[in-house]
């Protein structure tokens, strides 16, 4: 359900276990569980047991008169001290592993968007919604968002970690199993927020470090590289077809005439698609509000907007 791994998993009520601190938070949870699920056979099983045994039988049934029960009291007391106490240092020292960060850990730096996920490693290399690491490694992301807040949720590493603009926070984590796992974002963001996925491939270090020498663009038309990106970033948004989603559909955009919001009509032409794609509150388009697409200036280097806007120009 959470995770598509290369193995067929198991089925079971959790995600797979992919992580170091997977099995610390699980057993931690599985704890949590069953005290709480204890205390309200205790509590809701006495409720119904007491209500009846003691229910008032008469006129003249009179509430018998209890003072008090040292001994009762200080267990009741006692006893949910000691079971929160063991929670609350059994927690202390889980958190502390997840918030230690590993000195040797690899960097990887990640911004969050409406809606989408982009990863920068140290040499340059750039992904989006998808991003790769070495197995049996420590991981540090360090992340951002250019919008909103957003959060990074990797359910089958049980680590997660809000993601807001303006500052960096981080999170860490090793993976033990190789394979796909999927990446949440769990703080609500806006209309495509059920759409921010990503995926986290682990890998042996050997393939790892092959693929970050690729250039993901080698060998591909301008074009190609425009689809490879407008299906990264853009078709949250946006259909290559002539549906309408949260914005316009760009099917037959080009070289058509655009009408605006201020009722005036513009060319669909590269200069408009590029305006659109870097300073996308310029010109809104009829029907649509201003302000929703976030810009991509300075997010895309020359060459990928050219990819786009050749894309974009084959789009029927
Ligand atoms: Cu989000």
């Amino acid at each position: 359900m959470f995770s598509s791994t290369a193995q067929a998993a198991p089925r079971s009520l959790m995600p797979v276990q992919g992580s170091t601190v997977a099995g610390y938070v699980d057993s931690l949870y599985i704890f949590l569980l069953i005290a709480s699920f204890i205390a309200c056979v205790l509590v809701i099983g006495g409720f119904i047991y007491f209500a009846i045994r003691y229910r008032r039988r008469g006129e003249n049934d009179k509430t018998a008169y209890i003072t008090h029960n040292n001994t009762l009291e200080f267990a009741w007391s006692f006893i949910p001290f000691v079971i929160f106490m063991v929670a609350f240092g059994w927690g202390w020292w889980v958190y502390d592993k997840m918030r230690s960060f590993p000195e040797n850990a690899l960097e990887v730096h990640v911004t969050g968007y409406m809606w989408a996920w982009d990863f920068m490693y140290k040499n340059g290399k750039r992904t989006t919604n998808e991003f790769t690491v070495p197995v049996n490694t420590p991981v540090k992301l360090i992340m951002t968002s250019r919008d909103v807040i957003h959060s990074f949720f990797v359910p089958a590493f049980r680590v997660k970690q809000d993601v807001v603009p303006g500052r960096y926070s981080a999170l860490w984590f090793e993976a033990t199993k190789k394979g796909r796992f999927q990446v949440f974002c769990t703080e609500y963001c806006g209309t495509g927020h059920s759409a921010m996925l990503a995926t986290v491939n682990v890998v042996d270090l050997e393939e790892y470090e092959d693929w970050l020498q690729v250039d993901p663009y080698r060998g591909l038309s301008l074009a190609q590289i425009g689809q490879q990106i407008f299906e990264g970033r853009c078709l949250v948004c946006h259909s290559p077809g002539q549906d309408r989603k949260v914005g316009p559909g760009l099917g037959g955009l080009f070289g058509s005439q655009v009408e605006l919001d201020d009722g005036t009509r513009v060319l669909g032409d590269e200069n408009y698609i590029r305006e659109s794609i870097l300073y996308p509150n310029e010109k809104i388009t009829a029907g649509y509000p201003a302000g929703v697409m976030p810009t991509f200036l300075g997010q895309l280097d020359e060459t990928e907007v050219l990819g786009l806007i050749e894309y974009i120009k084959s789009l029927e």
